[in-house]
């Protein structure tokens, strides 16, 4: 099914110079960029999209990283989008996250994971509202390299 997720570059990928690459092993996987945008997010913005870890001790200090600097939010659409982003980021952990995933080649931290990606498409739908809710923010384009990333008889009927 074609669907949309959201993506957020952490404070630490922004930090470590991470952008170009991270970014690359999205678009290189075939994943169309459809927003794009650089915010240090207000903290109301961060609390509601992490509103579902309110009660868990890593909270605050979730709330405190994710606020420490800029941060690149960024929409996907794809097949599958929101099952592919994940499984390319990898383990939370990124100490135990697979090498060749996003966090299993750059991280060596549980919260310093570099990467947010939407878990569900009810997450996806609420998280792209937030962070991509204004009139005209996500982009709807056909990419020219479209009919070769997908099989046309399979996928793009
Ligand atoms: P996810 O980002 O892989 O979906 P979640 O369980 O949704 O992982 O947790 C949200 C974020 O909170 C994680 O990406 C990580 O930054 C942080 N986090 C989650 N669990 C822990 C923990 O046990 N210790 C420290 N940070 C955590
Ligand atoms: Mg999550």
């Amino acid at each position: 099914m074609l669907e949309r997720t959201l993506v957020l570059f952490k404070p630490d990928a922004i930090q470590r110079g991470l952008i170009g690459e991270i970014l690359t092993r999205f678009e290189k996987k075939g994943l169309r960029v459809i927003g794009l945008k650089m915010r240090c997010f207000e903290r109301a913005t961060l609390e509601e999209h992490y509103s579902v870890h309110k009660e868990r001790p890593f909270y605050p200090a979730l709330l405190k990283f994710m606020s420490s600097g800029p941060v690149v939010a960024l929409a996907l659409e794809g097949k599958d989008a929101i099952e592919v982003v994940r499984k390319l980021m990898g383990k939370t952990n990124s100490r135990q996250a697979e090498p060749g995933t996003i966090r299993g080649d750059f991280g060596m931290s549980f919260s310093n994971n570099l990467v947010h990606g939407s878990d569900g498409p009810e997450a996806a739908a609420k998280e792209l509202k937030l962070f991509f809710g204004g009139a005209g923010e996500l982009v709807d384009w056909k990419p020219a390299t479209l009919e070769w990333v997908y099989s046309i008889e399979e996928e793009l009927r």
